[in-house]
């Protein structure tokens, strides 16, 4: 048999082993995609699992690229949420080297918020844009203090002491070594004049060439009136990886999008995003389909047609559908799955993720929508269900909080080391106490968190619709990234589908074979049984 499968899974005759495998006969198990859904209950990823498929390749085969929007595409289908402890430039740029897409948040101010988006568009895998810099009246001690808090051993020296300054010499350890007796001499005394440097349009490979040539350890860049710009480290040379899947546009510049809300003072924001060079902004709304969305998105449109705009978020067709039909060009869905999320159970109102993200795929498909499955993702294996449900990439939240690009300090609590992770609905988030990055507002202020929860002004009291709490460290974000991608890989292969767009069309011709779990079904698939075990992933 070689698989006639009607369009939307309709056919209980096609099997992904007997199509693709030769098992032949008619060994057909499982329900097709639409079959699961079909009695409308609300599923979530647990409650399901995929059948194998038929493998002929290796995982390294499986290719990543995904559809963000309309006209975006990543090489791989993962987004950060736009969460004030989530995702701020450093996110974006590890997320966007990856291939992914970081999406900053909007709880801060207009201006803080178009700094983090030219960060990334700005950002030049190798070059320190922030380098500590001393000034010649400086002296030998405050070398030392930097060298014990930061363990840098060569420190740029300008006229101010600020990066943006002339730049008058560099002090390393080797010009110090023997004043460890003599602190308070100045650093015009000791720091070398002798320097090699250069312009700002230098290429890393460049960079690395003068470094190789000059044998000094750092490279100050400097533009044209002889200013410090950055600076290049040897030891980050050394260690630097290449991000060839890394997303960029047109001028090899990384991509990145923002969040804004329907507000007036959305616009004015939009503005100063737009000329940072945003590539995406997403309307950040726990409930899309409104008449301010809707406004929203044909004000951008008519302003700045070629914006691509993520609407939502929605979970129903009807929802979508007003949405695709003002201009959206992606959805994101979900509403009341995130981890700090108590929406479900405070306004009674959302779905389960599962069956939102398969109905609101399949509508948004037939005019060629991307969806953006948001919230709830748990582990990499929901990320696989996701796009088996028709999603084309995953945003998260809990997943990468607590690495350490996302924003905020570490701290310890019983002896773990903690980042704070909270809902944009919480009061905590509402009313900006502790914000990590904005620097306006305060209790009683109308955030741009606020703004996601409230539609109008007129909405004084606040219910909170999310939790704040904390998250264990995950190092880096960097490491942690290409063990989710790889895990994407070896889902495909064990569905026997070589890319994203093959498993959509097997999710919609029904090749790809379903099955609902039990209870005792979802106990049995994890660990059990054990007496104590340790859970290392990667
Ligand atoms: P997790 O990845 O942590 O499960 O969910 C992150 C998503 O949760 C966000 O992208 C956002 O859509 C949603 N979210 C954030 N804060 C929320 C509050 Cl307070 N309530 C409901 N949903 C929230």
């Amino acid at each position: 048999m070689n698989g006639t499968c009607k369009m939307n899974g309709e056919s209980e005759g096609c099997n992904n082993s007997s199509s693709s495998g030769d098992s032949g006969g008619d060994l057909v198990d499982g329900v097709s995609c639409a079959d699961m859904f079909r009695n409308k209950e609300g599923l979530t990823y647990n409650d399901f699992i995929i059948l194998p498929g038929y493998i002929d390749f290796i995982p390294n085969e499986v290719t990543l690229h995904a559809k963000l929007t309309r006209n975006i595409g990543l090489n791989c289908p993962l987004v950060s949420s736009p969460m004030d402890t989530v995702t701020e430039s450093e996110m974006a740029i590890a997320m966007s080297l990856s291939g992914g897409i970081g999406i900053i948040h909007h709880n801060c101010t207009p201006e803080f918020q178009a700094q983090e988006v030219l960060k990334v568009k700005k950002y030049k895998h190798g070059f320190i844009r922030d380098p500590v810099v001393l000034s010649p009246s400086h002296t030998v001690r405050d070398v030392f203090a930097i060298k014990k808090q930061y363990g840098f051993s060569g420190t740029p020296i300008t006229e101010n002491g600020k990066l943006g300054g002339k730049l008058m010499g560099i002090v390393t350890s080797r010009d110090i070594d023997f004043f460890e007796g003599r602190m308070n001499v100045t650093l015009d005394e000791v720091m070398s004049t002798d320097l090699v440097t250069a312009g700002a349009n230098v290429k890393l490979a460049e960079a690395n060439h003068i470094m190789e040539k000059s044998k000094k350890g750092k490279l100050p860049i400097v533009n044209e009136d002889y200013e410090l710009v950055a600076l290049i480290a040897r030891t980050d040379l050394k260690k630097a990886r290449s991000f060839p899947n890394a997303s960029k546009d047109a001028n090899k510049q990384l991509i990145v999008g923002a969040a804004i809300g329907t507000r007036e003072s959305d616009r004015e924001r939009l503005e100063g995003l737009v000329a940072a060079g945003v590539d995406v902004v997403v309307l950040d709304s726990s409930q899309g389909n409104s008449s301010y969305q809707i406004e929203m998105i044909k004000f951008i449109k008519a302003k700045y047609p070629n914006l691509d705009i993520v609407a939502g978020n929605v979970v129903t067709t009807s929802q979508a559908k007003n949405l695709i039909d003002a201009g959206a060009d992606g959805l994101r869905v979900g509403m009341g799955s995130g981890s700090i999320c108590i929406t479900q159970e405070v306004m009674a109102v959302g779905r389960a993720q599962a069956t939102a993200v398969y109905n609101v795929a399949k509508y948004a498909a037939q005019f060629g929508i991307p969806i953006i499955a948001d919230g709830g993702i748990q582990s990499v294996g929901h990320i696989i269900k996701a796009l088996s449900l028709g999603a084309s990439t995953c945003m998260m939240g809990s997943m990468l909080a607590g690495t350490t690009e996302a924003p905020g300090e570490y701290f310890f609590a019983d002896g773990v080391r903690l980042k704070k992770y909270r809902g944009m609905g919480s009061l905590e988030a509402m009313e900006r106490k502790d914000a990590t990055s904005s620097t306006s507002g305060g209790k009683g202020g109308t955030s741009a968190a606020m703004n996601r929860y409230f539609h109008s002004e007129g909405d004084r009291m606040m219910v909170a619709q999310g939790v704040s709490g904390s998250i264990v460290d995950k190092g880096s974000v960097l490491r942690f990234l290409p063990y989710l991608e790889s895990g994407i890989r070896h889902g495909c292969q064990d569905m026997g589908v070589r890319s994203l767009f093959e498993l959509r069309d097997f999710t919609y011709n029904g090749k790809l074979r379903f099955e609902r779990r039990t209870t005792s079904a979802q106990l049995e698939g994890g660990v059990h049984g054990l007496y104590n075990y340790e859970k290392r992933l990667f």
